[in-house]
This record gives structure tokens, sequence and C-alpha cells, in this order.
């Protein structure tokens, strides 16, 4: 099925040039991003029914925070994705990787032929990304809990060698059940990682049940607060607010930044709006053309 994904071609979606983008500092408007979105999660919506694939309301809620990311934040070109110098993105809530393979393709990483071929025996794009799978893709991820250590091992490189780079760490809240999470958390500060990023979709559901009832995650910001993070919560649908936060790291403090996005699983879709059943579910054929025609794509 076509969505018209300008995937490949960034010629196509000029506000979005990626390099342009950071060269010039040029934000794109709320209704820019909102288009950008909706054809995200299109794009996720076909790859999840055609593979049979779960974890649809996992990738929806990350979709404005990957969206601002790679399209303004993260210096990194597709014209040359493994300069030394690039901004590092740690893609590290793997399940959701459709959101990240579908974001990196639109912003021309690869072409959309490779994108369709998502979740197919022998294909690069596994239902979790392996590493260096395709231009963009960092990390092995979907082992949750490992993402951070990985992302500080690279900041703190970019210190040792002396380099400009900054690593961004998406996580998931679930994800911070892991205590791997938290010695990360701590030695990050320790070693003044001012250039490491920690955003955490905190959409309150994981797997099996609500994030508060499984491990009390609240009060998540203070949390990083107390462990020396320079601390910040934001509305993670909101693309001007998660720009404007993330535009500014290092933010001068010295302590790397933790960004908890508060955000809402399935978000874009009202009937998986907050109900974790699409945690796993498959849109059935009646289900794709009801989403598509909400999202505003028929
Ligand atoms: C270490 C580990 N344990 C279990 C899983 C299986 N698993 C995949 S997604 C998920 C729940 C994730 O919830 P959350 O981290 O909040 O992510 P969300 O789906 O809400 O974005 C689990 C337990 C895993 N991927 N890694
Ligand atoms: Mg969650």
């Amino acid at each position: 099925m076509e969505l018209g994904l300008t995937a490949g071609t960034r010629e196509s979606a000029p506000v979005f040039e990626h390099c342009g983008l950071n060269r010039l500092g040029i934000a794109p408007t709320d209704a820019e991003y909102d288009a950008l979105c909706r054809r995200i999660r299109g794009k996720v919506l076909e790859l999840s029914h055609r593979a049979k694939t779960p974890h649809l309301a996992s990738a929806f809620s990350c979709v404005e925070l990957v969206a601002v990311l790679l399209g303004s934040i993260v210096k990194m070109s597709p014209d040359n994705p493994y300069d030394p110098n690039r901004d590092r993105f740690v893609f590290s809530k793997g399940h959701a990787a459709t959101t990240l393979y579908t974001t990196l393709s639109t912003f021309g990483f690869f072409p959309e032929s490779v994108l369709d071929t998502f979740g197919t025996a022998g294909s690069t794009l596994a239902e979790q990304p392996s590493p260096r799978c395709q231009p963009g893709v960092e990390a092995a991820t979907g082992s949750l809990g490992h993402g951070l250590s990985l992302g500080l091992g690279m900041a703190l490189a970019s210190k040792i060698k002396e380099q400009s780079f900054r690593t961004f760490v998406l996580m998931s809240d679930g994800e911070c059940n892991e205590g791997s999470v938290w010695e990360a958390a701590m030695l990050a500060p320790a070693q003044r990682l001012d250039n490491l990023v920690a955003i955490i979709d905190f959409n309150k559901w994981q797997a099996t049940g609500r994030s508060q009832e499984v491990m009390a995650l609240s009060p998540l910001k203070q949390k990083w607060e107390a462990f020396g993070w320079s601390a910040y919560e934001i509305d993670g649908h909101n693309t001007q607010e998660i720009l404007s936060v993330l535009s500014k790291v290092p933010d001068g403090s010295g302590r790397p930044v933790a960004v908890v996005a508060n955000t809402v699983k399935g978000k874009g879709v009202s009937f998986m709006e907050d109900d974790n059943n699409w945690h796993y579910r498959i849109p059935s054929e009646e289900e794709l053309l009801a989403a598509r025609k909400e999202l505003g794509l028929i």
C-alpha cells in the first residue's frame, strides 16, 4: 500500500531537509510537523499491519520526539551518516523501531523500498534494530535497559577524544524499571557528561500494566534531579516544546540532561490512545482503514 511518503527524496520535503535545517537553524512550523507526524504514523501502521508486528502504541507515543530529534536536533547527515563527529542517537526502546525506521527513511537515510522490506525474511530491518542495519541506526536495542549505558560510553568517548558531538538516548518509561538505567544515571553526572541527553517517553504504560503500579516511577523528573541531572518535563507531543528544550544542549549547567516527556500511548488514533491492548494488537484491514482516515491520509 502506497501512502505517499517521500522517503529517500529529501528534495521533496525541503522544509525538513536535514542538513539544511541544522545548518540554517530553521524551525519548522507546528503545521509542518503535524503533517510529517501524520505521515509517519500512517506508514508505521502500514508496516505493522503488513509484517504483523506488535508495539504499534509504543511506536505512536514517540513519533513527535523522534521527528523533532532527527528533523531538527541530531546533527547527522544522510550524506555522511558515519561521520565521526556526528551527534549520536540511540533509540533504546527498540520494540518501537518502526518509528525510527520510518523517520530515518523519510529524512533520506535509506529508500522507502528498503523500509517496505521491514519484518520480512532477509531484511536488514528486523522487528528490533541491529547495529548499523541501515544508516542512522547506531545500536542494537530492544533488550530494554542498555541504551543509556551505550550512550554514556559514546558521550564519554566524545569527551576523551575532545570531540564536540552530543549523544541523545530515547528510552521508554517501563525501561526505567531496569537497574542498569540507574547505574548509568549515577555515572553520567560523576563524569560531568553535559553532552548526554536522556529522553524518557513517559506514556504511563508498560507491557502488562500502568507504570506507576508496576514500579512507582513518579516523580520521575525529581528522581533524575536527585541523581544529579539537569531535568526538564515537557509535553512529548508538543513539537515546539520538544524543540525548545532539546535546542539547549549542553544547557550550561555542566550536568547531563534528562527530559521527561509526557506522552500518550497510541497517540494519534483515537481508538488506540491510552488503550494498552495496542501494545500487542495488530490492526485488521478495517482498523487500518479507520486509522488512516482519522490521520487524514485518505
Ligand atoms: C529487558 C527486557 N525485558 C522485557 C522485554 C519485553 N518487552 C518489550 S516492550 C515491553 C514493555 C515496555 O514498556 P515501556 O518500556 O514502558 O515501553 P512502551 O511500550 O510503553 O513504549 C517489554 C517488557 C524487553 N524488550 N527487554
Ligand atoms: Mg511505557
